[in-house]
């Protein structure tokens, strides 16, 4: 290993590996065999090699702010760091493509893009310390897929250190190339079990600089529905449209020792964002309007915009600094998501109790529900929680993936058919289980 990457990059020493060993949330934690940080793609397949010939099983991990258990050991693997990995290639303005490294932030991308006048088309809160190809392992979505997709949509291709240390690689970015099976979606949302992606060409899209925001405090998840079908209706330059609850807004405001924006208080707050090549202040007003809306903040300049977002934006790190989260990422189909919003603190009450914090993507079904109380290991919750959303015609990953939490859920969720057709597929391209093994699927 010291040959591959350089003893200064193995590291053992409990006070080096400590901060690789615990995911974001607190909840998920276990002890590494040692911490490998390669600096390349070669170094990556020679440290996959070697684990390979030494049977020791490998978690890779990016920028650490994974949610559902993937990026941290669970007992004594080896951590593969691809924070090196960090070189962002030059913008093709022509094509609309980056070649970039997995260990990239997206907060580099987006500002290597906004250089040239594009965008990244992918933003959420952990901007600044997610990196590339943890994003593009786990599908990650955020708020401005409801317009772009989620980071499948903006891959035109990668590369990537399977199993047995050999590389794939599909940089070209051909928008036309069908050639043989399409590994590349495959290896999007594996979440480190069928390869690790080592660089990833992206798409970019063209930046928008003319944008307003607006807050708006509604009384039902039925008001925000139609408000959504409003906004897609009269406002093609909407961007995003999320969602929050008051408990979680005074959360926010009482961690961020703010005062409430919001003059009249209400059950439940959308915060939709329209982006234009020119000022789209009056479309968003009119399809306010339009959906009889009356009292709204809205804000026009950057300050102002950032203010609102960091109500929503916020309600991560106030929940972490309340406690040790369950953190259920689901997504159910839009007619639904009133009565799962109006089930989930029954379905809470009744698997043990707990404080439920529910917030979320509104224009992708994706509620993030957060529930603090319950014990880290008691999985009662989020049974009740997933169970749920299953009965609501929905998924129990949305955007941050099965990891370890609910990989025994997937049978349940796809169907016995689909899971054995999965674990033909991580059999065939990782035959002892070498990759991110009882992530995904159980070992
Ligand atoms: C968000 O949308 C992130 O803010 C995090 O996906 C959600 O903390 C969470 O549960
Ligand atoms: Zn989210």
């Amino acid at each position: 290993m010291v040959r591959a990457v350089g003893s200064a990059n193995v590291l053992t020493d409990p006070d080096l590996t400590a901060s690789y060993e615990c995911d974001f949330s607190g909840r998920y934690r276990g002890h590494a065999a040692i911490v490998v940080r390669p600096a390349d793609t070669s170094q990556v397949a020679a440290v996959i090699a070697a684990c390979g010939r030494h049977h020791a099983p490998v978690v890779p991990q990016g920028g650490n702010t994974g949610l559902v258990g993937a990026g941290v050991p669970r007992d004594g693997e080896v951590v593969v760091s691809t924070t090196r990995l960090d070189q962002i290639g030059e913008v093709d303005s022509a094509r609309g493509q980056v070649t970039v490294g997995a260990g990239a932030t997206l907060a580099a991308l987006q500002a290597a893009a906004s250089r040239v006048g594009e965008d990244a088309g992918l933003d959420f809160a952990s901007r600044e310390s997610c990196t590339i190809g943890g994003v593009v392992a786990c599908d990650a979505g955020g708020a401005r897929a409801l317009r772009y997709g989620t980071a499948r949509a903006r891959v035109a291709g990668l590369e990537a250190v399977l199993a047995d240390g050999s590389v794939i690689s599909r940089l070209a970015g051909l928008p036309k190339d069908n050639a043989g099976y399409d590994l590349v979606s495959l290896l999007i949302g594996s979440e480190g079990t069928l390869g690790i992606i080592t660089r990833v060409r992206w798409k970019v899209v063209p930046q928008l600089r003319a944008r307003v925001a607006a807050l708006i405090p509604l009384h039902t998840a039925a008001e925000a529905g139609a408000l959504l079908s409003a906004l897609r209706a009269h406002a093609p330059s909407l961007e995003s449209c999320e969602f929050f609850l008051d408990d979680g807004l005074q959360l926010v405001l009482d961690h961020q020792r703010r005062r409430s924006p919001v003059a009249r208080r209400a059950p439940l707050y959308v915060l939709a964002e329209c982006a234009a090549r020119s000022d789209p202040t009056d479309e968003l007003a009119d399809a306010l309007q339009r959906a009889g809306v009356e009292d709204a903040l809205i804000a026009d300049d950057s300050a102002g915009r950032e203010r609102l977002w960091a109500l929503r934006e916020g309600i991560t790190e106030a929940i972490k600094a309340a406690g040790i989260p369950h953190k259920l990422d689901v997504g159910v189909p839009l007619a639904q998501l009133d009565g799962f919003l109006a089930r989930v603190p029954g379905a809470v009450a009744a698997s043990g109790g707990g404080r439920a914090i529910l917030f979320g993507h509104l224009g992708d079904g994706n509620v993030h529900v957060n529930v603090l109380g319950p014990e880290p290991d008691d999985t009662r919750v989020d049974d009740a929680v997933l169970d749920l959303a299953l009965r609501c015609g929905g998924t129990i990953s949305a955007e941050h993936g099965v990891g370890v939490m609910k990989a025994r859920w997937l049978e349940r969720a796809l169907g016995a058919p689909e899971l054995a057709a999965m674990r033909a597929i991580k059999h065939a391209l990782d035959p002892h289980n070498l990759l991110n093994p009882g992530a995904v699927l159980t070992a």
